[in-house]
């Protein structure tokens, strides 16, 4: 895993947004270059023109109602992603036949958004029937939907095929655990075709959204401020900021029931640089956001983007998803375009 931390200079923006673009570079020409080259704009200009339209209209109505959809929308494709690439795996139900879906899984038991993704896709198929994957649909009903709270906008190609298979297993080895460490976190995101850059972006995802206590409860009370992790190591990551950890066994996380907390208190609803500044501040609620701050790079890195203008995360958060949005994708005759989202076509 430590070859996949690599040195950098950090600290001057400028510098650290080249340097991220060479690391995406490198990247993605050795692990997902080849599938990602089949992905293209536009990829339903001539066989569903409507489709896009369709998404962004039902997406941006809905978020306007609703915006804390769209934390649920990115956390849905970005999940989607991390198992068996972005083919919208997340979306299967569970066949009933012991085939526990990636959606049983724990991290998955918090997600939110899946009802939204099928009627969006209702809509779709009733313009063009068989012709856009719901995988496409999600990669763009998350982009729209962040871009709806005045969020960063990144590039989309299409062309994503949907995959006819999900597990639970998969799920639980996949995806990440907030306990982790920075170099289990990295390698992980390493597994990927990601770079320590875009876990450091791509983690500035949570500055909107919310999480459960029972999501970092053991940094609230385990031997009181969150010593130790998964492992028993009570040095990495620093522990909660002591006043805030206090704040929180008071008030939204008691011992008794599961409250929520904001990630990014006060502006949950804004993609803003609030969430670094918590990190920063030793009140990044999971303990992987407060990973980030033990490796020196990451942490020159958040002090930077914190010191930018926002639309400097914007950009590179942006570059990031389109990473993330073009992992192990399946394309060409792969896969199937899945008519309901939540079954595969042949049936079940
Ligand atoms: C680096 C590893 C990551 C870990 C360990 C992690 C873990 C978590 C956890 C535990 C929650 C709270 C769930 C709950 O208790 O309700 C959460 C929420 C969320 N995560 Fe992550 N996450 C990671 C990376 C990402 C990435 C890469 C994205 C998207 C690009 C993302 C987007 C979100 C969003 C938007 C929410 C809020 C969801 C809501 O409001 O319903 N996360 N994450
Ligand atoms: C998938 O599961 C959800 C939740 O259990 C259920 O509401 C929905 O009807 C299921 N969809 C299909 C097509 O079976
Ligand atoms: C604790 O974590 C640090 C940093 O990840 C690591 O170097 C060290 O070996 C760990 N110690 C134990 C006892 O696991
Ligand atoms: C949203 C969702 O599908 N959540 C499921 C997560 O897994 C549990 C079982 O482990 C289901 O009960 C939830 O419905």
């Amino acid at each position: 895993m430590a070859s996949t931390r690599r040195r950098r200079a950090g600290g001057v923006p400028m510098a650290v947004i080249r340097l991220g673009v060479a690391a995406i570079v490198v990247l993605g020409a050795g692990v997902i270059g080849g599938a990602r080259a089949q992905l293209r704009m536009g990829f339903y200009d001539e066989s569903c023109p409507a489709a896009e339209r369709i998404v962004g209209e039902y997406v941006r109505q809905h978020v306007g109602r609703v915006p804390t959809v769209a934390a649920a929308l990115l956390r849905l494709h970005y999940h989607d992603c991390f198992v068996r690439g972005c083919d919208a795996s997340i979306l299967l139900n569970s066949t009933g036949n012991g085939g526990a879906a990636e959606k049983d899984a724990a991290p998955n038991q918090t997600l939110r958004g899946f009802d939204l993704i099928d009627r969006v896709k209702g809509l779709v198929e009733a313009a063009c029937p068989g012709v856009v994957s719901c995988a496409d649909v999600l990669a763009l009903a998350a982009r729209d939907a962040v871009a709806a709270i005045g969020g960063p906008s990144w590039r989309v190609p299409t062309g994503r095929r949907d995959g006819t298979v999900s597990s639970m297993q998969e799920a639980l080895a996949e995806i990440p655990s907030p306990a982790m460490s920075f170099p289990e976190l990295a390698g992980l995101f390493a597994t990927k075709g990601l770079s320590v850059r875009d876990l450091v972006w791509l983690s500035g995802a949570h500055t909107i959204g919310i999480a459960h206590c029972s999501s970092f409860a053991d940094r609230l009370y385990n031997g009181g401020g969150g010593a130790g992790n998964a492992n028993g190591n009570n040095t990495d990551p620093p522990p909660l900021d002591a006043a805030y950890a206090a704040n929180l066994r008071e008030r939204k996380c008691r011992t008794a029931g599961d409250g929520v907390v904001e990630m990014d208190p006060g502006s949950h609803l804004t993609f803003d640089l609030g969430y670094y500044r918590a990190v920063l501040r030793h009140r990044g609620l999971l303990r992987s956001d407060a990973a980030l701050v033990t490796d020196a790079a990451a942490r020159a890195d958040i002090t930077g983007a914190v010191a930018s203008p926002p639309e400097v995360f914007f950009q590179v958060f942006g570059r990031s998803m389109a990473t993330l949005g073009a992992v192990q994708v399946k394309t060409g005759s792969d896969g199937e375009i899945r008519r309901n989202c939540a079954v595969v076509n042949s049936g079940h």
